[in-house]
């Protein structure tokens, strides 16, 4: 049976889509049971790592020039006047922004390419926003804190070492290509995290919490690899 146990809010691993924030759709358990296949026959693995001093496109991944949209199929409706991220966990000076606050912050301009597992990259991203490295100077990590739990509105999670998400790179986007992101691309704000593979962008994010110890999100409980480098082809666990 596939139940329950695969719906935000019902499994273990996830948690139930925010109250105030009313989602359309369902968790598409066809999707789901297939990326969990992927995961067991070990899809698009090519044995092979490359460089990305060298190289552009990590192995086994084709460019695209549209953008895809991919997640579980419960979108929620999530505006500037309702969202609002909550930072918490082992950080000295939690705090939860409302749109205003986060506008405050300063903005800063990314480029960036996305490399999803599903084997499609897409180069040259333009994202604004507010980056990973100005979050945490705000809320100034304790020294015990060493992994991101990343909490969404759809019910979603994901998790990142510390570390990954202290990347000069990574950034809370409210824009893409100069347009605020679109509903479908989890806005209006998402992480991005450009050098792991793209499940461990949270779209629809509303909170991140700092932990001593790694705890895995929906896709890292389900077969996908708990780090995700698209240049050694970190799809799945083993
Ligand atoms: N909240 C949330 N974030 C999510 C997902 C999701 O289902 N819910 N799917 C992930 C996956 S598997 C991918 S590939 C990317 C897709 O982002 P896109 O739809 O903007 O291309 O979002 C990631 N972030
Ligand atoms: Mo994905």
């Amino acid at each position: 049976m596939t139940g329950d146990r695969d719906r935000p809010g019902t499994g273990r691993h996830e948690e139930a889509p925010d109250d105030a924030v009313r989602t359309d759709g369902a968790v598409r358990d066809k999707l789901v049971a297939a990326k969990e296949r992927w995961a067991r026959d070990g899809r698009a693995l090519t044995g092979t790592t490359a460089d990305p001093a060298r190289d552009r496109l990590p192995p086994g991944q084709r460019l695209v020039e549209d953008w895809p949209v991919l997640d579980l199929g419960v979108q929620p409706r999530v505006t500037t006047g309702n969202w609002s991220l909550t930072v918490d966990g082992l950080v000295e000076n939690p705090l939860r922004w409302s749109w205003d606050d986060f506008q405050a912050q300063p903005q800063e301009r990314f480029l960036s390419d996305i490399h999803c597992v599903t084997t499609w990259s897409r180069y040259d991203n333009t994202w604004q926003g507010v980056s990973a490295r100005h979050l945490l100077s705000v809320v100034r990590p304790k020294p015990e804190a060493r992994f991101v739990l990343f909490h969404a509105y759809d019910g979603y999670t994901t998790n990142v070492a510390l570390e990954d998400f202290a990347a000069d790179d990574v950034l809370l986007a409210t824009s893409w290509e100069g347009q605020p992101i679109s509903r479908d691309h989890g806005g209006p704000v998402r992480v991005v995290v450009p050098k792991l593979y793209f499940w461990k962008s949270a779209k629809w994010v509303k909170r991140i919490e700092l932990l001593a110890e790694d705890r895995k999100g929906y896709w890292e409980v389900r077969g996908y690899h708990n780090h995700a480098d698209p240049w050694t082809e970190e799809r799945y666990s083993d």
